[in-house]
């Protein structure tokens, strides 16, 4: 097998000083960040969907993209040429992880039992693949949006048969995630939701979302799988509106139907912007219920409204997120995972590279930032401080749950009015942050 990649080694870190486009000045995978290695913190993931199939189509123009390895098919001789070249280019950037959908990995044949035959191939390279470089599956997945027999959704279907032919492809991708010993599978809702409300009965489809989800867990138990599930929240595209729309939607649709002890979330940058919050509204949503369980890096464009899905290089946004990420105690199972491609017009291979290389440092720069922010301490003493009437006297009492209307009328009516308020220092703490940046 030649290589696809041969005039690039494996990246280097090389410190901050480094003009060397194709070294880490950030990411120094073995470094640790309190008391932890950057690879162990980060957990880089390189997707499968983006990175090998992505050919730079946009609804106005064709593929752009130099894929010297690709032979224009999508058959199952190219999936096996593929493959190696996925593992090549996580190797030489060093990134322990990957993730993909099952089509992107294998092509569907002329029925599902042939597909299924053609994914049980291309899997059993993947392992060995995996076997011989150490680079391990963080999550699997099924795509069940691409193909028209899922036009009105897969589990959300106004059509039995296509819940029907979901479960089949879910079931198999689930024991394809399990055989390739995966972190995690994620279940991103596609088309479940809808665009317009005349044509949908909207209980009913959340119903068979619940149940759908309630069938894969069970399968998940009778194969043995131990992979964490996920849901990931998106708002809109390609439907008008998404059933999982962001994470506090997911967490009550979770907890309706009895699935949040099942599932965590995956939260994506470019999918809570798209959702009117930022990505750090989302984590700490998130973690505030206990389930955020791994994310989706990329970034979207203030001027753009759709999931543009870009290489994450704005350091107060990965500055942000670590911060969210340290306070919860780092990932599990979860990692970074770089749903994310390049440009259009970034059309050579060497472009996949500057981008995770873009992509890694600025996560590795937003994590030594916010673990220096959480060492200097200001920050968090300021917001302990914010809330210290809660620690004693009224304050204590109510979150005790020792005091009632009654006993909080007759402290108003003593205390007279209001006058202990303090100011919020927005603006203090922004600057505060810069010092750090
Ligand atoms: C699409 C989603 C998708 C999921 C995996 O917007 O981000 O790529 O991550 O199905
Ligand atoms: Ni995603
Ligand atoms: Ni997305």
């Amino acid at each position: 097998m030649p290589s696809a990649f041969p005039n690039i080694s494996k990246i280097q870190y090389e410190g901050h000083d480094s003009k060397n486009p194709l070294a880490f000045k950030h990411y120094n995978p073995e470094e640790l960040v309190e008391g932890k290695a950057m690879k162990d913190h980060l957990r880089f993931s390189v997707v499968y969907w983006h990175t090998m199939r992505g050919m730079g189509s946009d609804m106005f123009g064709v593929g752009t993209m130099q894929r010297p390895w690709e032979d224009g098919t999508n058959s199952l001789k190219m999936a096996l040429k593929r493959a190696p070249v996925l593992f090549e280019f996580c190797e030489k950037l060093g990134a322990p992880f990957y993730a993909f959908h099952d089509r992107d990995v294998a092509p569907e044949g002329g029925n599902l039992r042939e597909t299924n035959k053609n994914l049980d191939v291309v899997v059993k390279q993947l392992k060995k693949l995996q076997r011989d470089s150490g680079v391990r599956l963080l999550w699997g997945t099924a795509c069940l949006f691409v193909h028209p027999r899922f036009m009105h959704g897969a589990a959300t279907s106004c059509n039995a048969d296509a819940f029907a032919y979901a479960a089949a492809q879910v079931k198999k991708a689930l024991e394809a995630t399990h055989e390739l010993n995966g972190a995690g599978y994620v279940f991103w809702g596609g088309r479940e939701g809808y665009t317009t409300l005349l044509n949908t009965d909207l209980k009913r489809e959340m119903d068979h979302l619940g149940a759908f989800l309630h069938l894969a867990v069970d399968h998940k138990k009778k194969i043995g799988f131990k992979g964490q599930f996920y849901i990931e929240p998106k708002p809109k595209e390609p439907t008008k509106h998404q059933y999982d729309s962001d994470a506090a939607a997911c967490l009550n649709f979770l907890r309706e139907y009895g699935l949040l002890g099942d599932f965590k979330l995956n939260i994506e940058t470019n999918h809570a912007t798209l959702a009117g919050h930022t990505m750090q509204h989302e984590l700490e949503v998130a973690a505030a219920a206990k389930a955020l369980g791994s994310i989706d890096a990329n970034t979207g464009d203030l001027l753009l409204g759709w999931d543009t899905d870009q290489f994450p290089t704005d350091l107060y946004l990965t500055t942000q997120v670590m911060l969210t990420i340290l306070k919860m105690g780092g990932f599990a199972t979860g990692g970074t995972n770089f749903d994310a491609k390049v440009r259009r017009e970034s059309f050579e291979p060497i472009d996949l590279f500057y981008a995770h290389i873009a992509g890694m440092d600025t996560f590795a720069r937003g994590l030594k930032i916010a673990a220096t922010i959480r060492k200097d301490g200001r920050l968090e003493q300021f917001v302990r401080q914010r809330y210290s009437s809660w620690d004693s006297g009224i304050g204590e009492k109510i979150e005790k749950g020792k005091a009632g209307f009654k006993e909080l009328e007759a402290y108003a009516l003593k205390m007279g009015d209001v006058t202990t308020n303090a100011s919020g220092r927005q603006e203090f703490l922004e600057n505060l942050i810069n010092e750090f940046i």
